[in-house]
Formats: C-alpha cells, structure tokens, sequence
C-alpha cells in the first residue's frame, strides 16, 4: 500500500530484531519499562535506553509520559536508530478512547519526522497487556498511519506495522493491502 510516497508493510515478527531507522515501543506512562514489546525493547536494547529514559523522565515527565504522547530516545543495541516510546490507553468498554489511540500513531509519526527517519517500525499498540481488541486496534493503527501520510509531512520510504501472531497478521491483513 502506498500513501504518497510511503509504502506501508505488514510483516510477522519481533520488533527488536527489525532494521529501520525507529522502532515503536508500546510503552507506559512511566518510561521505566515493563512487559510486552517494552520488556523486549528493554531486555535487547539494554541499558542505555533506560538511562535516556529516566534524563527524560528527570527533565521533562515528573509526572508521567500522557496517553497518546511520544518521545524517542536511542535505540541501545538494537538494529535501529532510536526507539520513540509512546503510551497507549487502556481499552475501555464504556469509553471510547481511539482518539488517544490514534494520537500514539500520529505523535511517532511526527517525532520520526523531526528525527530525520526515514523507515519506522511499529508493534499494535494498546492490544496486549492493555486489553484493546485486536482488529479494532488494527483498524485504528492503519487509519491513524494513512491520514497522517495522506497529509503529506512525512519525509518517511516505509511504515512497517510488526505483528507477533497469525491472528493479528489477519487483523492487519483487512486494512494492509
Ligand atoms: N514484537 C512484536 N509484537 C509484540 C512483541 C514483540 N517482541 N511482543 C508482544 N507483541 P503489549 P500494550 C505484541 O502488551 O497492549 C507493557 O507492560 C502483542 O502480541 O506489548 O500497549 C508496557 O510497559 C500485542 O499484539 O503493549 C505497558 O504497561 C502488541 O504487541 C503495557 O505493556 C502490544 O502488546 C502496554 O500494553
């Protein structure tokens, strides 16, 4: 699929092992590391992630990284540049917070821009620990993405969505194409 001159891919795999400039890392508010893809981050980037995480934590998020926002920090080990962190919400039945959802998409997106990346990987945010159902997270994933390149600000040759399992490689596969 192109959106302007952006392919977006789907491929099944780990995060920590793809090449490109940013990997996405399904984060929370606290930068300080936990299960999921930002345990896999933080188990293969090793410590310098976590160091740049707590400078950030230090000068700028006292309180916490919001749902929805990003920052990047360096990608340690991994074969990446930078890792840019950002905090999905928790599903909610009685609440519709795909805004917020979105804003996680959008927000990397234009941290990668700012950065000068030129390819960003990106896990299904919010559809692990934090419960959201996978084909709506799918299709709010790649609606997010699209708009955002539709618009034109990018200055990215790749979007790359990485799902774990057959499942979301399905859910994906709907609105990938
Ligand atoms: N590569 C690609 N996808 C993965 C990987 C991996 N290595 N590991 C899991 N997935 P999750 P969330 C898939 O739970 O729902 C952490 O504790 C997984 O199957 O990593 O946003 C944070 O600190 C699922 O589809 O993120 C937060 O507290 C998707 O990646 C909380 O979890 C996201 O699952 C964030 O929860």
């Amino acid at each position: 699929m192109n959106t302007r001159d952006t392919r977006i891919t789907l491929v099944r795999g780990d995060i920590t092992e793809q090449e490109v400039d940013a990997v996405v890392n399904a984060a929370n508010s606290s930068l300080l590391g936990g299960g999921g893809v930002d345990g896999a981050i933080h188990r293969k980037g090793g410590p310098e992630i976590l160091a740049d995480c707590r400078a950030l934590r230090a000068s700028h998020y006292g309180k916490g990284l919001p749902a929805g926002r990003a920052v990047a920090t360096t990608a340690g080990r991994l074969p990446a540049r930078w890792v840019i962190h950002t905090v999905g919400p928790r599903w909610s039945a009685s609440e519709d917070r795909s805004a917020v959802l979105e804003s996680c998409y959008r927000e990397s997106l234009r941290v990668a821009g700012e950065l000068g990346a030129r390819s960003v990987a990106f896990p299904a945010i919010s559809t692990g620990i934090y419960g959201w159902p996978l084909e709506d997270g799918a299709r709010v994933a790649v609606t997010a993405v699209r708009d955002f390149l539709g618009a034109g600000r990018a200055g990215l040759d790749e979007v790359r969505f990485v799902v774990f399992d057959e499942r979301a490689f399905e859910a994906f596969s709907a609105y990938v194409s």
